[in-house]
């Protein structure tokens, strides 16, 4: 049983892998959310995690609102019009959840993390958005650490989502991902390479009970095309039940912070030695993904 802590900027992808977690339950123990901007605000984004844990009838599970901008910014995220496109004005493909703010806490991030290491021995950190809520704990308790950071950003081989040199989540902050590439040293990073070759299908959701799920990714597919859309966070979930699907590279990567290429993945020797997830068996991870939401949301 692992005990995690999603790290989000939910985000219709991001909402995917809260039901996975939550259908995984047998091996994965979720101890609480943790929210970031990207996809939407901080603030939408703790909204949105609230609202979808108790649709999911999880209320007893933790919010804590993160850090509202990148960490070299004062000016709190917003999200744009094209964020909106992708996920909704508000973040969920304009599904309608009641709010659900009792689950959100007060208690600053790095506070939060630092007490939940505190009084857990062996914590997974998910982030599935920029990781400036990581960096900022990083900075603040450099002698604490989680047992292992699964995060999805970058793109190593292949081109980016928001540039062609670089991904959102590392893009949005680029010294908060040079940070975290650089100190954590069980850092597991799930890459465009990888989330590119993993599909969600309108046919597939179509079997879906949970109608608010149906329709937020059905919006989510509407944008990538009609048929399919990437399954870019959901895939930290599937790594971290079944490592055994994928297949990584040990690479020393920094994080380039600004002109043309800003936010790109440059290799450099010697360096970190991150394990960059690469591939993996494509109809293995997708059938595990696609039960997981069945059971859930059927
Ligand atoms: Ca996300």
């Amino acid at each position: 049983m692992h005990d995690i802590i999603l790290d989000l900027d939910t985000g219709i992808d991001d909402a995917l892998a809260i039901a996975c977690v939550l259908s995984c339950s047998s091996e994965l123990n979720l101890l609480a959310v943790s929210t970031t901007f990207g996809n939407v605000s901080t603030r939408t984004s703790c909204r949105n995690s609230a609202a979808l844990l108790h649709h999911l009838g999880c209320d007893d599970i933790p919010v804590v609102t993160g850090l509202r901008c990148p960490l070299d910014s004062y000016e709190v995220y917003e999200a744009t019009a094209y964020q909106h496109r992708i996920h909704g004005e508000n973040g969920i493909g304009g599904v309608d959840l009641p709010p659900f703010d009792e689950c959100i806490i007060s208690e600053d991030v790095v506070a939060f993390y630092d007490r939940i290491l505190h009084t857990h021995e062996d914590v997974t950190l998910v982030t599935t958005g920029p990781m400036t809520n990581l960096a900022a704990f990083l900075m603040s308790r450099p002698d604490r650490m989680f047992s292992r950071v699964v995060s999805m950003g970058g793109a190593v081989y292949t081109d980016g989502n928001i540039t062609p040199w670089a991904e959102a989540n590392i893009y949005k902050d680029t010294r908060a991902a040079s940070i975290v590439l650089d100190s954590v040293p069980n850092l597991v990073l799930v890459p465009l390479d990888v989330t590119q070759t993993l599909f969600l299908s309108k046919e597939e959701t179509g079997k879906w009970n949970d109608g608010q799920y149906r329709t937020m990714t059905g919006f989510y597919i509407a944008f990538h095309g009609g048929d399919r859309c990437y399954l870019h966070d959901p895939t930290t979930i599937a790594y971290l039940a079944h490592p055994q699907l994928f297949k990584t590279e040990m690479l020393s990567l920094e994080v380039v912070q600004d002109g043309q290429r800003k936010g790109n993945l440059a290799r450099r020797q010697p360096g970190n030695g991150i394990d960059v997830v690469v591939s993996c068996n494509a109809d293995a991870v997708q059938t595990f993904l696609y039960d997981a939401w069945k059971r859930i949301l059927c």
